[in-house]
């Protein structure tokens, strides 16, 4: 039985705020103390994982003066650097704040708009101080109750016009880093804009610096809007966009649960670790496999700890469940029997001579219709695996 331990090479990460969380819900108080994050930092190193990802307000407080802030920006880079772990990800707090009570970028307020770029150019440096590449844009508070206050038009130009400003910032400072949007239907907002990875990644096509920016889809987040992850995930990569991942799992279109990775769902985390990892043969994601997940209310610091080791061993069975899956003679039989993959002549890049030997071809339409796909016994064999029937 392999160890299932997490090394370096996964690239496992957690945020602040994930391992920190203090089981606040919107009917109840905090189950567990507050966690100082180079004390996060030096159990995040014990429990292996690589990486710790923030919020600039994770580190460092809404009204830290300079010098309080410098002071724990030291403490936290030598907490990471005598415990091994790196910060690939950093992100701005544009939610907690009542001043963004009706959104930070897309703001009717234009002084709101104004502080919500000065506090991410801060939150950039901070990145860059802290040596991350990858900076995270998820817009809780851009949307809306009460529709009528704004043109959702209006709500993508802004947004549009603050990531124009925030990579000609990043250009401007001659830093390296990649924008990753992430997007959610919904909560804290009634809907927010750009609601799926889809049109995040139709909005991307549209900014000055595209290729500066890619997506950070969430698991939860596609969930909730009744989407197919892996699908979105898929498009993603196919379109080199995938930046940054947030891995946890989600019961239902229900409220954001940022349960466990692999704790619900566990066929769609099977297949989305397949795809990930590239194990049917496909180019795999290089990035970090960020944890944006929280233990249950009902747990105590332990509980926590339980909690974190569990999102990285269930990624790294599935890892195993989905290379045993892949190397299976019978499922690679069933793929190689039904991926026709010989190239018909009749197919590939248009010519007017290939489109009328098309129009003249005659189908036996009902010969292929006739034929059964086994796809049945293709799932099966992939529960059978998923539940360790089979090696
Ligand atoms: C959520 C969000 C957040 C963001 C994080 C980064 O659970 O609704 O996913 O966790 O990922 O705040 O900005
Ligand atoms: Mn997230
Ligand atoms: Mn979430």
């Amino acid at each position: 039985m392999p160890s299932f331990d997490p090394t370096p090479a996964d690239q496992f990460s957690f945020g602040l705020w994930t391992v920190g969380n203090v089981g606040r819900d919107p009917f109840g108080d905090p189950t567990r103390p507050a966690l100082n994050p180079d004390d996060s930092v030096r159990k995040l190193g014990e429990i292996g994982a690589w990486g710790v990802n923030l919020h600039d307000n994770d580190l460092v407080p809404f009204d830290a003066s300079a010098g309080e802030r410098d002071r724990i920006v030291t403490s936290f880079q030598k907490a990471c650097a005598d415990n091994g772990v790196v910060v690939p990800m950093c992100t701005t707090n544009l939610f907690g704040h009542p001043v963004f009570k009706d959104g930070a970028y897309t703001s009717n307020d234009p002084k709101v708009r104004a502080f919500a770029l000065q506090k991410t150019m801060a939150g950039i440096d901070l990145a860059v101080e802290l040596g991350a590449e990858i900076y995270v844009f998820w817009g809780g508070r851009e949307g809306t109750e009460a529709d009528a206050c704004r043109d959702p038009q209006v709500a993508i130009q802004r947004m549009r016009e603050a990531m124009n400003y925030l990579t000609s910032y990043v250009k401007d400072q001659g830093y390296t880093m990649t924008f990753a949007l992430e997007a959610k239907p919904n909560e804290p907002r009634s809907d927010i804009y750009l609601s799926t990875t889809g049109h995040m990644l139709h909005f991307i096509t549209t900014l000055d610096d595209a290729d500066m920016v890619g997506v950070n889809p969430e698991v939860a987040h596609e969930n909730m809007a009744g989407l197919s992850f892996v699908h979105g995930v898929a498009q993603a990569m196919e379109a080199g966009k995938l930046a940054h991942i947030d891995l946890n799992a989600q019961k239902g279109p229900r409220y954001d649960q940022d349960l466990r990775f692999g704790s619900e769902g566990l066929k769609e985390a099977f297949l989305l670790v397949r795809l990930l990892e590239g194990t049917a043969g496909n180019a795999r994601y290089t990035g970090p496999r960020h944890f944006d997940a929280h233990a249950y209310r009902t747990e105590d610091q332990a509980g926590v700890w339980d909690f974190a080791r569990g999102c990285m061993r269930t990624y790294k069975i599935l890892q195993a469940r989905a290379q045993a899956f892949d190397a299976d003679p019978e499922v690679k039989a069933i793929l190689a029997e039904q991926s026709c993959e010989t190239a018909d002549p009749l197919l590939g890049s248009y010519t007017s001579e290939k489109a009328a030997e098309l129009s003249a071809t005659s189908f036996d339409v009902d010969g292929i219709a006739k034929r059964g796909l086994r796809y049945e016994h293709l799932d099966q064999l992939m529960i059978e695996h998923l539940l360790g029937a089979r090696s």
